[in-house]
């Protein structure tokens, strides 16, 4: 039989102020994620995209939490359809749209183990609350609100929380965090690679060890890819660039670690921007993520 691959649109930018994210599902279908997975070997249905409310009825009522609203609405129905697609026996795949999305893919996805890993691929660490966050922009809060920290809205979508543990989260790329995150990495003993370990130790080392820290210990592991994990010049269309970033090859060797491992249950690509992208890079180079992540081989 054929394992079974749904891919879900979530045209989200409600989560930060750059107009355009919400592009980002149909760049990547057309990138031909479709037909690459079924390249090799998977039976795929694309759902379709998710409904997001093009405009928050709040909008600007809460500086600290912009579109707090139509995020946490759609971040519902998220995780509604991905926990659905998980007891169908199929793996979601989530496009995105900004990182806010995460909240309600983890909500979808925590359903359905005790002890969901999540690998956070991305420049930052998204693990701000209302509290800390310098925009009050919620694309820099799904990580803090999947561990329960940040506003009830957020922590509580799905009605559960928390959705993961600081123990189960490896976050790799990071290279701007800000202070409240920071302080909440080290308080909670969050194991994070920046750039820095990746420099020293090499990508394969750091994969390993990922691998080996989340193996024994979860029954499922989501990996929550933010393309600014990359370095702008591989992938320049995402709303905040960070230099100095995850190479390309690096990357795909990554996800080809990750699909020998075959630890990865649940999976979302979000950032990316096609306004802001060159030519559709950026989605392209998404798409070939996938397919290492999916088992593609080159021989
Ligand atoms: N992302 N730390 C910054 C903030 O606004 O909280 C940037 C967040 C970026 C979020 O790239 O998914
Ligand atoms: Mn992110
Ligand atoms: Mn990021
Ligand atoms: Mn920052």
């Amino acid at each position: 039989m054929r394992k079974k691959l749904s891919i879900i649109g979530m045209p989200m930018d409600l989560g930060q102020m750059r107009r355009g994210v919400d592009m980002g599902p149909s760049a990547m279908r057309y990138a031909d994620a479709v037909k690459r997975l079924e390249s090799i070997g998977y039976e795929v249905e694309d759902m379709g995209d998710i409904h997001v409310d093009h405009i928050d009825e709040e909008r600007n009522v809460q500086p600290s939490l912009r579109n707090l609203k139509a995020i946490t609405k759609a971040a519902s129905r998220l995780a509604g359809c991905v926990d659905s697609i998980i007891k169908k026996g199929s793996f979601p795949l989530v496009l995105g749209g900004d990182h806010s999305i995460a909240i309600g893919t983890l909500a979808g996805a925590a359903q359905n183990y005790d002890n969901l890993g999540v690998i956070w691929y991305d420049a930052h660490g998204d693990l701000n609350t209302d509290e800390t966050s310098p925009t009050g922009n919620i694309h820099g809060m799904p990580l803090a609100a999947s561990l329960g920290f940040g506003h009830s809205q957020l922590t509580g979508v799905g009605g559960f929380h928390p959705k993961v543990k600081p123990e189960n989260v490896v976050i790799i790329g990071a290279r701007d965090l800000d202070q409240g995150e920071r302080d909440l990495i080290k308080e909670h003993s969050i194991k994070v690679y920046t750039m820095h370990e990746i420099d020293r130790l090499g990508m394969t080392k750091v994969m390993e060890e990922t691998i080996d820290y989340l193996k024994g210990k979860t029954d499922g592991v989501h990996l929550s890819l933010d393309l600014d994990g990359l370095d702008p010049h591989d992938a320049p269309g995402v709303g905040t660039p960070v230099l100095g970033g995850i190479s390309y090859r690096e990357s795909h060797l990554a996800m080809e670690m990750l699909a020998e491992s075959e630890i990865i249950t649940s999976a979302e690509f979000v950032e990316v921007n096609p306004i802001l992208d060159e030519k559709n890079k950026t989605a392209e180079v998404a798409v070939a993520l996938m397919g290492s992540l999916f088992g593609e081989k080159l021989l």
